[in-house]
């Protein structure tokens, strides 16, 4: 008997038993895969990564593009890309992306009427490590709702209107540096928080318009005109605890620091005699005088304005 007639009854057996094992083959290759995107959302996985040297549409879900080199005189016009008549560097079009620039910079030329550095309307994009000049706009996140999303150590001067975001919720801002530009941060939109971040040295610091629940503490300001406009109800402080002052004496962090390009802000001038290093009274950021608590304070008050700076404001201005 030849081994083709021996195994002659058992064909129809091992058929299915070579299917069974593609199956259970394709099974375990499409399992692997989702495990380790769900793997991914835990602390430590690392997404997939790619780098960038110039501008780009950032369009890959889930990833980080670091960018290697600087981006000096972009020249966008109508050849750029995105919206507005294609006038951002780069353009978000996924979820879920980080932009490292990893301290590069993205510099445009001058500042032409809607050109945007980085442009997202897409949930969760994270944005960390760029200096940005010469744009209308270095960052705007527009249309995005609940965001989740974030922006820290990020510089950006001689812009128009500084990071822009336009019904955006839920949003990280941290560690900014802005000088020189018209408005250094407008926002319309919910839980919008800013903190540890310097801004001076703009005509205008904040412009918040439509906002609620949105967190501002450990800033400093020193600007012609800190708060251009508020809306909504706002906290201005966090509660008083131990923590690295942006600016100034004192172990404790609270509120923000309020100073002016002439030394004559309310931090720069305000009583402190209990030497806690906070303003004894609080600052109505609304309406940008003292206040007393629980009498005629707004519903934007910073109750801890930091105080107590040694130094003139020069030491904190690069
Ligand atoms: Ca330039
Ligand atoms: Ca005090």
């Amino acid at each position: 008997m030849s081994l083709k007639e021996f195994l002659k009854p058992y064909w129809r057996k091992i058929g299915i038993f070579i299917l069974l094992v593609l199956l259970l083959g394709i099974f375990y290759v499409v399992s692997s895969d989702r495990m380790m995107n769900l793997s991914c959302m835990q602390p430590g996985c690392a997404n997939p990564t790619r780098t960038i040297s110039n501008c780009s549409v950032i369009d890959q879900a889930g990833e980080i593009y670091h960018l290697t080199a600087d981006i000096i005189n972009t020249s966008l016009g109508t050849s750029g890309i995105g919206p507005f008549s294609g006038r951002a560097c780069m353009y978000v079009t996924a979820a879920n992306v980080t932009i490292d620039c990893q301290g590069h910079l993205i510099d445009g030329v001058d500042i032409i009427s809607e050109t945007y550095g980085v442009y997202s309307d897409q949930f969760n994009t994270t944005i960390k490590n760029c200096i940005f000049t010469d744009w209308n706009n270095p960052i705007v996140w527009y249309n995005i709702g609940d965001s989740e999303g974030s922006i820290s150590n990020v510089t950006f001067s001689g812009t128009q209107n500084g990071i822009f975001l336009y019904d955006v919720n839920n949003v990280m801002v941290e560690n900014i540096t802005a000088y020189s530009n018209d408005i250094a941060l407008a926002y319309v939109g919910n839980n919008i928080t800013l903190k540890d971040s310097k801004v001076y040295n703009n005509i205008y610091g904040m412009n918040i318009n439509g906002i609620n629940g949105g967190s501002v503490f450990n800033n400093f300001f020193n600007n012609s005109v800190n708060v251009i406009r508020i809306t909504g109800n706002n906290f201005w402080n966090t509660t008083n605890q131990s923590g690295t002052r942006i600016y100034g004496n004192g172990t404790q962090i609270g509120g923000n620091y309020w100073g002016n390009p002439t030394l004559t802000g309310y931090s720069d001038t305000c009583n402190d005699t209990n030497n806690d290093s906070f303003c004894d009274e609080p600052y109505d950021a609304l309406n940008g005088v003292s206040c007393t608590a629980g009498v005629n304070c707004s519903s934007n008050t910073d109750y801890l304005p930091l105080t107590g700076a040694i130094q003139h404001h020069s030491s904190i201005l690069s």
